[in-house]
């Protein structure tokens, strides 16, 4: 039976403190229908209990190979397959990437991501990748890499060079998945996620809204991630950013009141995890903002670039963050100046 709304408040209000591991995607969807004031109560509420209610977490992205992915993500500008106008750009040298994340630590971040556009990463990419997630660290900000699939070994090597997180996205729920890629199987990404959490990687997972999908299919992209063995340490919400030349570009814009639902949603059934108020924000109010941060959003990518489009200058986001009253998370776990 699918239970009332007020059933599903009873149980919200009864699984105070409880992490979980078996949603249902009916009842992540009976999220999504509650009224939006106590959808956010309860996202609220959950916040409060795990997490410090005005901080946010920041993190600065670096493209470090762009362009010319074999894979057809019909979101994705840096496909090989659409023209997007995109210029291609081969792994960067070492002394750039140091360079920047140093700037990256000196606005205020505290991890910094590194995204390239493949497939899987060649032995020899890893490699390479390896130097820079050592010089970065040695810095004393956190790191993260986004690199498409991996092996065991590859997770393993990254983490032995003292990577702290590795972002791949499930991005929506297997339903939906294949309208949206069809060159590798939402398994293949679960595979890639089990080979980064036995190598002791934290995981940052997540997806994106705005693609076309149902609030079903949002339901049952929180579903697979709330369920997996342990939850993604960070949880990237995407609103999706419509480039031209992507098969996406003419997708109805989501209503805002939806995503923040997501957030909300995301929030509820995954406690403990940072929830980042990823890629879209460019095109949010502030108000928007404020709202998924009331949701139970406590971390964003900071910095004027995403991998390929634009994000919010980093005044902007200071003069946000200071009217709302919220400040920078500065502690960066794990990552100490060596
Ligand atoms: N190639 C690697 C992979 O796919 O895992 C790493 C880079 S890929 C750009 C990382 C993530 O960015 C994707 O999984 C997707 O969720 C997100 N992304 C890419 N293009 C996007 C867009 N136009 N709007 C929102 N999110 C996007
Ligand atoms: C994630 O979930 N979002 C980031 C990061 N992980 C790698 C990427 C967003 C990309 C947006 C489109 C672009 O700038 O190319
Ligand atoms: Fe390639 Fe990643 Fe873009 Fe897909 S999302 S086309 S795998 S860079």
């Amino acid at each position: 039976m699918v239970p009332s709304k007020s059933h599903t408040m009873k149980d919200l209000s009864a699984a105070r403190g409880s992490i979980r591991h078996d949603w249902t995607v009916a009842e992540i969807e009976q999220l999504f229908a509650l009224p939006f004031a106590d959808l956010m109560y309860h996202a609220q509420r959950v916040h409060r209990e795990h997490h410090s209610a005005n901080t946010v977490q920041m993190s600065t992205l670096l493209s470090i190979k762009t362009g010319a992915c074999p894979e057809d993500c019909a979101y994705c500008p840096q496909s090989v397959r659409y023209d997007t106008g995109l210029e291609r750009e081969a792994l960067l040298p070492l002394d750039t990437v140091r360079a920047q994340a140093a700037a990256a630590r000196a606005a205020g971040a505290t991890r910094f991501c590194m995204g390239a556009a493949y497939r899987s990463p060649k032995q020899k990419d890893v490699v390479a990748i390896a130097a820079m997630i050592r010089e970065v660290r040695a810095l004393g900000i956190e790191t993260c890499a986004t690199l498409g699939m991996l092996t065991p070994a590859q997770a393993r090597e990254l983490k032995d060079a003292g990577l702290d997180y590795y972002n791949h996205n499930l991005d929506t729920s297997p339903e939906f998945y294949g309208e949206v890629i069809t060159t590798r199987t939402y398994q293949d990404r679960l595979d890639t996620l089990a080979a980064v959490r036995a190598a002791g990687l934290n995981v940052c997972c997540g997806g994106i809204v705005g693609m076309g999908e149902t609030v079903t299919d949002r339901a049952g992209l929180l579903a697979q991630l709330a369920n997996l063995p342990q939850h993604p340490e960070s949880v990237p919400i995407n609103q999706l950013v419509r480039v031209a030349g992507t098969p996406l570009a003419d997708t109805a814009p989501v209503d805002p009141l939806d995503f923040v639902r997501a957030i909300a949603a995301a929030r509820i059934t995954m406690p403990k995890s940072y929830v980042r108020l990823s890629a879209g924000r460019e095109t949010m109010s502030d108000e928007m903002q404020a709202l998924c941060l009331l949701a139970g959003a406590n971390s964003i990518f900071y910095g004027e670039q995403l991998l390929t489009t634009g994000n919010p200058a980093a005044e902007r986001d200071r003069a946000l963050l200071a009217r709302l009253g919220v400040t920078a998370e500065t502690g960066a776990a794990g990552a100490t100046a060596h």
